[in-house]
């Protein structure tokens, strides 16, 4: 199974419950990613990283944060609650997660000015992270994906994944949303694009 890798998204204090921008039920992906983490060779996780005064974070345009947007230069970007700053508390991976022998972290969101839902390109659609090219570099083919949140960074680095020619799977019960109506908006999207779903007991007893 060398040519399959878990991707590990954005398991971060912030979207945890008692973060700043908690996903409901984030924390029950953890002892499935730990149950799944044990039938992989290759590991990546994302941490989403952003500076004090970041783009998509409400407080720096003194809008709401969830319902008001700005204009970037790259289209419309949705507003957050501060979350995930760059060497603060909230910003850490789960201690909870037991995923020693994961190779990669990618950190993701860390300039000013452009975000990153997606783990392969920034929110401009064009500017690659690099996780890519580090999966094409080890023979990885097939990405299954778990993590937060379903509807926002797991969901766009679905899409993203398939554009750059990987086979993805989301393990649905590893995963877990921010808004029900945009979980669904996003479910449609993966089915149009041809990403797959399994649940995490059919994926261990393959
Ligand atoms: C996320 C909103 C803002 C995510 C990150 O991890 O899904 N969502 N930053
Ligand atoms: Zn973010």
């Amino acid at each position: 199974m060398s040519q399959d890798a878990l991707l590990v998204i954005d398991v971060q204090r912030d979207f945890l419950t008692g973060g700043s921008l908690a996903v409901p039920q984030g924390e029950e992906v953890i002892p499935v990613i730990n149950r799944l983490g044990k039938k992989f060779a290759e590991i990546a996780l994302t941490q989403d990283w952003h500076p004090a005064g970041h783009i998509s974070f409400a407080s720096t345009h003194g809008k709401q944060a969830f319902v008001e947007t700005v204009e970037a230069a790259y289209g419309t970007q949705a507003l957050w609650p501060d979350h995930t700053i760059q060497e603060s508390a909230g910003a850490e991976l789960s201690p909870d997660l037991e995923l020693p022998h994961a190779g990669m972290v990618l950190r993701k969101g860390f300039r000013r000015d452009i975000d990153s839902y997606s783990a392969f390109l920034e929110n401009d659609h064009t500017t690659s992270t690099g996780l890519a090219g580090y999966f094409r570099d080890k023979g990885v083919t097939n990405l299954y994906l778990c993590g937060l949140a379903w509807d926002y960074c797991v969901g766009f680095s679905a899409l993203d994944g398939k554009q750059f020619g990987f086979n993805i799977t989301v393990i649905t019960d590893a995963v877990r949303g921010i808004d029900p109506q945009s979980m669904t908006e996003m479910t449609k999207r993966w089915q149009a694009a041809g990403v797959s779903t399994v649940t995490s007991e059919t994926l261990l007893h393959r």
